[in-house]
């Protein structure tokens, strides 16, 4: 069987902080291994794909436009349980909320803005990271 993958994204906060090294450094030490990275400027139509679960709600717009606002770090991180491994290492989705120890908990704030700067997405299921990986790597 193919190992467990998912797909990590540093958002454009992330980036622009100087956090990527930071971040990338917490998935290698926990033993995850880095499969595919690449830096881009995300598009609306990927974006839209992306964070399809949430159109409509109030903070899509906002969220879609805090993802246009600089590059965003797409990687496809691999090992056992790292779907569920990931989301703990992020920590919850509230960066005032997620518990020290956590990227968003040791790294994040909340800056008063319409969308939630969390620095990082991981995906949520088996299901969702292989739709997100052929999203944001159509080659791997
Ligand atoms: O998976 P996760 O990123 O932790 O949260 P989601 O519920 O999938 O929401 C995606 C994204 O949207 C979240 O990372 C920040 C933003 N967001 C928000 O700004 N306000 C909310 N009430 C919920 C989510
Ligand atoms: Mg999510």
């Amino acid at each position: 069987p193919v190992a467990e993958r998912t797909l990590v994204l540093v958002k454009p906060d992330g980036v622009r902080r100087g956090l990527s090294g930071e971040i990338l450094r917490r998935i290698e030490a926990k033993g995850y291994v880095l499969r595919a990275v690449r830096l881009l400027d995300a598009t609306p139509a990927l974006l839209h794909k992306h964070y399809a679960e949430h159109e409509g709600k109030p903070f899509f717009e906002p969220l879609v436009e805090f993802m246009m606002s600089g590059p965003v770090l797409a990687v496809v991180a691999e090992g056992e349980g790292v779907i569920p491994g990931f989301r703990s290492l992020a920590g919850a989705t509230n960066p005032t909320e997620a518990a020290p120890g956590t990227i968003r908990g040791d790294l994040g704030r909340d800056w008063g803005t319409k969308v939630v700067q969390n620095l990082v997405h991981g995906s949520d299921s088996a299901s969702s990271a292989a739709r997100e990986i052929s999203l944001w790597f159509p080659e791997v």
